[in-house]
């Protein structure tokens, strides 16, 4: 039996259309990628539980937005109470790293507090195939200038999915101490 009390945070994910944030939460939560998804209509969420540290866990709520813009009015409900965000681009889609940074503006407009935040560059998978579309070092750049951590995943293999999540987990616990 287990009696302790786990704390419960929302982390939200934000980002254009298309980047693969669903594909990220079902590749995190599920441990599954599937080709086919529906259009996030709305928001979604889903709850993972994440051991931060050995024998130490949190349970994530995690929102998922549509990117579209006919959801902007759901935003500031979505925004509110999030103690963490993962904010997501596709790095085979040179303009969703410009439109990405619109959404983390847009965020710090409307958010009062700063709560840790991490950059997502998907798709790390279609690289060798298509080459290196986004200069890495000016992604890094801007994540340092917003004191944000940058890391790049592939929702299709797997890859650094889990990282990402730890990552900000750690920096949400770290903050509320
Ligand atoms: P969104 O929730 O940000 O809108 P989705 O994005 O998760 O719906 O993903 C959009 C498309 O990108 C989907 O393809 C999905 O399979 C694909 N995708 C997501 N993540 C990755 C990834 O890491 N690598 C590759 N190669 N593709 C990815 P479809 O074809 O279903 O539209
Ligand atoms: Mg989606």
């Amino acid at each position: 039996m287990n009696n302790k009390m786990e704390l419960t945070f929302k982390v939200i994910i934000v980002g254009p259309s298309a980047v693969g944030k669903t594909s990220l939460l079902n590749r995190f939560v599920h441990n599954q990628f599937a080709l086919k998804y529906k259009l996030t209509i709305g928001v979604d969420f889903l709850t993972k539980t994440v051991e931060y540290q050995p024998s130490k866990s949190v349970k994530l709520h995690i929102w998922d937005i549509g990117g579209q813009e006919r959801f902007k009015f759901l935003h500031r409900s979505f925004y509110e109470g999030a103690s963490g965000a993962l904010i997501a681009f596709d790095l085979s889609r040179q303009h969703t790293f410009s439109s990405m940074k619109n959404w983390l503006s847009e965020m710090r407009s409307i958010m009062t507090n700063e709560i840790p935040k991490v950059i997502i560059g998907n798709k790390t998978d279609l690289i060798p195939e298509i080459g290196q579309i986004i200069d890495r070092s000016a992604v890094e750049q801007y994540a340092k200038n917003e004191d944000c951590f940058y890391v790049e995943t592939s929702a299709k293999t797997g890859e650094n999915v889990e990282k990402a999540f730890l990552e900000l987990t750690q920096r949400i616990v770290k903050k509320v101490g």
